[in-house]
């Protein structure tokens, strides 16, 4: 069966911009898998205290048959691709890609958890999360419109196309 599911993706090292741009394109060469959009790309300050540079987030949606541990096989290549070396939990990286919803499933696996830890939190997850589908119902039952806190009191900036 076919499946919405809503990818974060973010850089904040070695031209960020390019990072996000270059992986959405990539996005859509994955097998079983369409691109339905994406959103802006924002600008964003660092989560995680680490002394860290800004980052670039943008969030797509696409409708895959992948299984969610396929689909997250397939996004580990594409952060190999760009780059992606694993040193510091929450430090700077030139691609993450998050499975930050499969449907509307809880998944708990020791290599996934989805909803995604802090999506309910995270104002550079649901900001453009919202600009792909203002009309989303997320797992837990809330309306995505209802938790969106506002833009102007959120540490994010979105960006001109
Ligand atoms: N994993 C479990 N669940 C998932 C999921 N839903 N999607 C596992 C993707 N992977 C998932 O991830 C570690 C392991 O998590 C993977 O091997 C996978 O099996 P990782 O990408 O290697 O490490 P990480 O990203 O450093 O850890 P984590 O916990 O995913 O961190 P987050 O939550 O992604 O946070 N600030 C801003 N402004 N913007 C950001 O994008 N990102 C982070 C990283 C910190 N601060 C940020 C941002
Ligand atoms: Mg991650």
């Amino acid at each position: 069966m076919a499946e919405t599911v809503y990818i974060g993706l973010g850089s904040n090292l070695d031209r960020p911009v390019q990072q996000v741009k270059l992986a959405l394109q990539r996005l859509h060469a994955l097998p079983q898998t369409q691109v339905i959009q994406y959103s802006s790309l924002y600008r964003t300050a660092p989560l995680g205290g680490l002394d860290q540079p800004d980052y670039i987030n943008a969030v797509a949606q696409l409708v895959t048959h992948l299984s969610p541990l396929e689909l997250l096989s397939n996004l580990q290549l594409l952060e190999n691709l760009q780059g992606r070396t694993r040193q510091q939990r929450w430090g700077s990286r030139t691609l993450d890609l998050d499975i930050l919803l499969y449907g509307q499933q809880h998944i708990y696996h020791p290599r996934l958890t989805v909803p995604h830890v802090g999506l309910y939190e995270r104002s550079f997850v649901l900001h453009p999360m919202y600009e792909c589908s203002p009309d989303l119902v997320l797992p837990n039952g809330q309306q995505l419109s209802e938790i969106l806190p506002p833009l102007a009191q959120s540490d994010i900036q979105k960006l001109a196309a």
